[in-house]
């Protein structure tokens, strides 16, 4: 008997917690832990600077030996996110560099087979994509593994 009592209340306090929130103690108490489960989530996941949804452009584009395909040469900005599959033979990046030669953001190398994505802010400009990977003496970029793409 004071056990099915002791569960009822339990139950009670369980769903009265859900509807309002701080009546109780109890109610209180465990609407805290949701929320605090969900901050801490999304924290250790790496954070994208937008998600996909966010974009104002949506860029597709393959990594080869060695250049870059499927890149537009303009898009809309300030959101962009790019997928980048390696579609070559080796190792690649994914480099976006202002016109001040400062990069803003990257794609690091990546494997053959591997698709990654990059979701960047860029105010409008030129913007140099570049694979600074080594083959040889020379880089990918100087291989032709550069391209030049303008944000509006
Ligand atoms: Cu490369």
């Amino acid at each position: 008997m004071p056990r099915t009592r002791a569960l009822r209340v339990a139950v009670l306090a369980a769903s009265a917690g859900a509807v309002a929130i701080g009546l109780s103690g109890c109610g209180h108490g465990e609407d805290r832990p949701g929320t605090t489960d969900s901050a801490s989530a999304s924290t250790t996941r790496p954070p994208p600077a937008f998600s996909p949804q966010a974009a104002n452009a949506s860029v597709d584009a393959k990594a080869v030996d060695y250049a870059y395909e499927g890149l537009p040469t303009s898009v809309k900005g300030p959101n962009v996110f790019f997928t980048v599959a390696n579609a070559g033979h080796t190792e690649h990046e994914f480099e976006v560099v202002g016109a001040d030669g400062e990069p803003v953001g990257e794609i690091a190398a990546f494997g053959v087979g591997e698709t990654k994505t990059l979701a960047v802010v860029l105010v409008p400009g030129s913007y140099t994509i570049q694979c600074l990977i080594k083959e040889g003496s020379k880089t990918h970029a100087e291989l032709g593994m550069k391209s030049t793409l303008t944000v509006e």
